[in-house]
C-alpha cells in the first residue's frame, strides 16, 4: 500500500545514503536458509556462552533461525544467522572431546540431564552439516560514517530488524540509532558486529523489515493539527507541509545526539 516502507523513497526523502555493503561483516549474497522447523543442532547458550547445548529450530526468518535450547522454557528464544559461528551440527561437540551441557535454567533435576539428552536426540531430525555456512571475513577497517543508513537488529527485541542510522563512530565502534524511535533502543557495537546489515538485506533474505518508528509521525500530526490549520478539512497547505516536516525530523534524528530515553515497551 501507500504507507509501505520503501528504502528507495526513504533515502531520497531523508537525503541519505545506505552504508556500502563492504562495510559489513555479511556475505554479499545472503546465505541460503535451508533449515527446517524441528531440526536440531548445537548452539552456544546465549546466557552462558562457554557452554554448548542442544537447540531446536522453532522458526525460520530470512537468513536467520529462531532457536530454543532443549530443556529450557519458551521465553528465552534467540536468533542466529545460518552463517553464525555460534551454531554447529549435532556431534561437533563430541568430536572435539566436549560434553553437551544443560542450558542455564534447565527445568529438571540436574541428575536427569544425561537421560534427557538421550531422549531429546533420539529419533530427532539433526540439521545436516551442509546447511551451516561459513562466517564471512571481517572487513579490515571501520568504514562507517555518521549519517549512513542500514538495517539493524533491535537488541531489546531481537526478532526485529529495523531501519537505522549511524549516529557516531569511535575507533572500531559505531553507534546504531533507530529511525523514528527515542534513543532507548540505540546501542554501541563493533563495526564487524553480525547484527547489522546493508540496506536491502531483508528484501533479499525475505526477513521482515520493521517500518521506522512513529515518533516522527506523532510530531507531524501535532504540527498539522496546529490551531492555525483547520481540522477535518482537506487542507492543501497541511498536505504540502508533510514532506518538509518529515525531512526535518529525519535530519534531526540522524545528525543530533539522542534526548533522554523514553521508550515504548
Ligand atoms: N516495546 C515496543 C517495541 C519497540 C521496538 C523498537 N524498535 C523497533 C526500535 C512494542 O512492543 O511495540
Amino acid at each position: 500500500g501507500l504507507d509501505e516502507f520503501h528504502w528507495e523513497n526513504y533515502l531520497k526523502e531523508t537525503g541519505s545514503l545506505g552504508a556500502p555493503s563492504e562495510c559489513f561483516r555479511q556475505s554479499k549474497v545472503p546465505p541460503a536458509n535451508e533449515f527446517k522447523v524441528g531440526m536440531k543442532l548445537e548452539a552456544h547458550d546465549p546466557r552462558n556462552m562457554t557452554s554448548i547445548c542442544v537447540a531446536t529450530v522453532v522458526g525460520i526468518t530470512g537468513a536467520r533461525l529462531r532457536l530454543r535450547l532443549d530443556g529450557s522454557d519458551n521465553r528465552n528464544d534467540f536468533w542466529r544467522l545460518v552463517d553464525s559461528p555460534d551454531i554447529q551440527p549435532i556431534g561437533t561437540c563430541e568430536k572435539e572431546g566436549d560434553l553437551l551441557q544443560p542450558p542455564l535454567g534447565y527445568q529438571m533435576n540436574a541428575s536427569s540431564w544425561p537421560m534427557f539428552l538421550l531422549r531429546t536426540l533420539n529419533g530427532s531430525e539433526m540439521a545436516p552439516a551442509t546447511l551451516f555456512k561459513k562466517e564471512p571475513p571481517k572487513p579490515p577497517l571501520n568504514n562507517f560514517k555518521v549519517g549512513m543508513k542500514l538495517e539493524a537488529i533491535d537488541k531489546k527485541n531481537p526478532y526485529m530488524i529495523c531501519p537505522a542510522t549511524i549516529g557516531d563512530v569511535k575507533g572500531d565502534e559505531i553507534y546504531i540509532t533507530f529511525d523514528g524511535w527515542s534513543g532507548a533502543f540505540d546501542y554501541w557495537c563493533k563495526y564487524d558486529c553480525r547484527d547489522i546489515f546493508p540496506v536491502g538485506w531483508c528484501r533479499l533474505t525475505g526477513d521482515v523489515l520493521q517500518p521506522p518508528g512513529t515518533q516522527g509521525i506523532d510530531n507531524k500530526v501535532s504540527l498539522i493539527s496546529h490551531p492555525l490549520i483547520e481540522e477535518g478539512q482537506e487542507h492543501p497547505q497541511a498536505l504540502e507541509r508533510e514532506v518538509p516536516i518529515t525531512k526535518s525530523i529525519a535530519k534531526t534524528q540522524s545528525s543530533l545526539p539522542k534526548a533522554a530515553p523514553h521508550s515504548m515497551p
